[in-house]
């Protein structure tokens, strides 16, 4: 893979990784109104999957979604800009974090509807498979989603119809408070695949590359007309649920600590400069540049004005 590729995959890691920990620092001075779930310790999973994707290839997301969104290229001024409420967010501040969407991007939107998501792949594979343009549709969601009627139902039209759609599952291991073996028996959600007749692979979702080349592999596949294909990602949200869980009743510290041992970004970040790709200073310096971009857009967002009381009612469906 080209040093190009791998730096940009960093960059896009410490972006989120960055991105996120702003929104707990905006949300813990009170600049956000509601809540948002965080993508920290998951990171290598959306950067592995999308950086096999082109512009018009479309993403379907999650609650979870800052880091799908950014991966595919989403611009940060807006997507700070909407989480905290303000008019020049995405939906015009309307939306918030759960509601994002970018379709110039690829990025079909988060979904706050759990699974919700899984059904919508199915009609956008539909319509690029009738339309004959090439392009995959990636499906991510979580463990606790498989357990859903529209997960079931989705997937089975989706292998059904040969759909070029890529699901990736990231378990994390918690549903909320939930963890997976109090919500379904099986360890591995990828053996799913075998009931709708369509490969399923368990990798692991902390190691960026070997995210790639499973993804990578799934799309070509999904080009090819072969039909879709399922990645089960491990991995573990080091934060509780979301901003205002601390996520400390139902979890135990080893557990957590354990997990950050094995940081997507420290470990990719070790293998860069192992393989001499950057040196220390080098990635020093990628990090300065990351933090400066997501300064500039926290900056952008708190200076924007809210939306004018009297627009409340456009742009939505009523
Ligand atoms: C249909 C539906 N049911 C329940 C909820 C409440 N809810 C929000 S997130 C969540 C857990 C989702 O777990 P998982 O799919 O594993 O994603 P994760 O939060 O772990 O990323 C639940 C039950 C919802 N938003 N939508």
């Amino acid at each position: 893979m080209d040093n190009s590729v791998l730096i940009d995959m960093l960059k896009k890691m410490v972006t989120i990784r960055y991105f996120e920990e702003s929104i707990y620092d905006v949300y813990t001075r009170g600049l956000m109104p509601g809540l948002a779930h965080l993508y920290i310790g998951e990171e290598a999973i959306a950067v592995g999957v999308c950086e096999n994707l082109k512009r018009d290839d479309l993403i379907t997301s999650t609650h979870r979604g800052h880091g799908h969104l950014i991966a595919k290229g989403g611009d940060l001024n807006k997507m700070m800009a909407e989480v905290i409420g303000k008019e020049t967010g995405y939906c015009k501040g309307k939306g918030g974090s759960m509601h994002i969407a970018d379709p110039d991007l690829g990025i079909i939107g988060a979904n706050g509807i759990v699974a919700g998501s899984i059904p919508i792949a199915a009609g956008l594979g539909l319509a690029s498979k009738i339309k004959n343009d090439g392009r995959v549709i990636v499906c991510f969601f979580g463990e606790g989603a498989s357990n859903q009627g529209a997960f079931h139902e989705g997937i089975n039209m989706g292998s059904l119809w040969n759909l070029p759609i890529v699901y990736v599952c990231e378990n994390n291991l918690y549903g909320i408070s939930v963890h997976q073996s109090r919500a379904q028996k099986i360890k591995d959600v990828a053996v799913r695949a075998k009931s709708y007749d369509i490969p399923g692979e368990v990798v692991d979702g902390n190691d960026v590359l070997a995210v790639y080349d499973a993804a990578k592999i799934a799309v070509e596949r999904a080009k090819e007309g072969l039909g879709p294909t399922f990645i089960e990602c491990k991995t573990y949200r080091w934060g509780g649920h979301h901003v205002g869980d601390p996520g400390t009743a139902y979890r135990a510290k080893e557990e957590v600590d354990m997990w950050k041992d094995k940081c997507p970004i420290k470990r990719f970040k070790s293998l860069l400069i192992k393989e001499r790709v950057l040196s220390e200073p080098e990635i020093e310096r990628l990090e300065e540049k990351v933090k400066k971009d997501v300064d500039v857009a926290v900056t952008f967002a708190k200076e924007s004005p809210y939306p004018l009381p009297e627009e409340a009612l456009e742009d939505i469906i009523i």
